[in-house]
């Protein structure tokens, strides 16, 4: 981006690893453990259309309020120094609900893009990869999986990919935000279309409380399909909530968590990894993919079992070729098989150097 200049941070360690920063706003926000070298760069002026639209390009930047509470616009905090950006042909839609803003754009090159409180979250283009893998990495692991709760995930997408599987009975999906789920009806239909099963129950609401109140034992699976830890989500990767889900699973019952990208947040892997090893005896691995409109090109899955039946998550006992009709319900698979499954697990080497505890 032109014009930019880079600024340091007031950064300070917390109790919990995670930063405490002063993004010059005045305002303190929190930054990742993996972050602590992050850098703010100035925005530039004179943007046009919405707060993270500049000159008709989407950069994932941060919208914040200067000292005269002007809004102003950072890299964001996750990624510092880099922001990948999109054309913007046409907004769709802007509005702030009670949690984020919310904004749908016609991209030149991806088709339409959500994008919540200024960070891509999906499009049209390359959201296959991200929902097929997070749902079936974990259904594909385990045999016959009836109960399935997904947190987050208000877009439909990650539902739609369960439906595939003719053994779920129950899909419980608690979602914080209703305007994320209206939103998605209305513009992204083809993922929407995952509310239209009958075995999906929609509970609109936090997860963190959710999961408190949910009986020991239900799931088979759970999947956290969240937004960043930056603001609202911030809480999904602290150790009460794996605590929780744990609770909720059944022995041999499986998680596949949103672990972000392994280029550059290897630290905030690695904590989420020592927490997740602590709570679930069974089993813990690091899977990625390639999602080319996420920070970096790529995206991370956390997978971990409870006691109980041993789980082979390379090697999936429920391959998804073998369920009747899986690979053509309401859409074809674009991006999942089982090939791709187990490559998931092969990791690089720096990788598998610079996080702790892997396989
Ligand atoms: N850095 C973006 C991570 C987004 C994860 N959630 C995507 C929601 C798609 N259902």
């Amino acid at each position: 981006m032109e014009g930019d200049e880079l600024k340091d941070l007031d950064c300070q360690r917390t109790m919990d690893g995670w930063e405490s920063s002063n993004n010059g706003s005045g305002k303190a926000i929190l930054i990742p453990a993996c972050c602590l070298k992050a850098r703010a760069s100035q925005p530039e002026l004179g943007s046009k259309s919405h707060s993270t639209v500049v000159s008709g390009w989407l950069s994932e930047t941060q919208p914040s309020s200067d000292k005269s509470g002007k809004q102003v616009y950072f890299n964001n905090p996750m990624w510092p120094g880099e922001a990948h950006s999109l054309k913007v042909e046409k907004i769709l839609f802007q509005e702030k609900s009670k949690y984020q803003e919310i904004l749908v754009f016609e991209s030149s090159a991806y088709g339409r893009v959500l994008v919540l409180d200024g960070i891509l979250q999906l499009t049209e283009k390359d959201e296959c990869a991200y929902q097929e893998m997070i749902a079936h990495l974990p259904l594909c692991s385990i045999e016959s999986p009836k109960n399935v709760l997904v947190v987050g995930g208000g877009d439909g997408g990650v539902l739609r990919e369960i439906c595939r599987h003719s053994s779920v009975e129950l899909i419980d999906i608690c979602e914080i935000d209703q305007m994320v789920i209206d939103v998605s009806k209305k513009f992204f239909p083809e993922l929407a279309i995952g509310f239209e099963d009958p075995r999906v129950c929609l509970h609109v609401g936090d997860a963190i409380e959710f999961l408190k109140q949910a009986p020991e034992g239900k799931y088979d699976a759970v999947i956290v399909d969240s937004s960043d830890p930056v603001g609202p989500a911030q809480e999904l990767v602290e150790k009460p909530f794996f605590k929780n889900i744990g609770r909720a699973l059944r022995p041999g019952g499986v998680l596949c968590n949103m672990a972000e990208s392994m280029w550059l947040h290897t630290h905030l892997i690695n904590d989420i990894i020592y927490i997740c090893r602590e709570i679930f005896k069974g089993s813990v691995h690091y899977a990625w993919a390639s999602v080319p409109t996420y920070p970096s090109g790529v995206i991370g899955f956390l997978l971990c079992s409870t006691e109980g039946p041993p789980v082979d998550f390379v090697h999936p006992i429920n391959p998804i070729e073998k369920l009747r009709g899986a690979l053509e319900f309401r859409r074809e698979l674009k991006f999942y098989n089982t090939e791709i499954h187990e490559a998931a697990f092969a990791l690089p080497s720096f990788v598998k150097r610079e996080v702790a505890a892997l396989h």
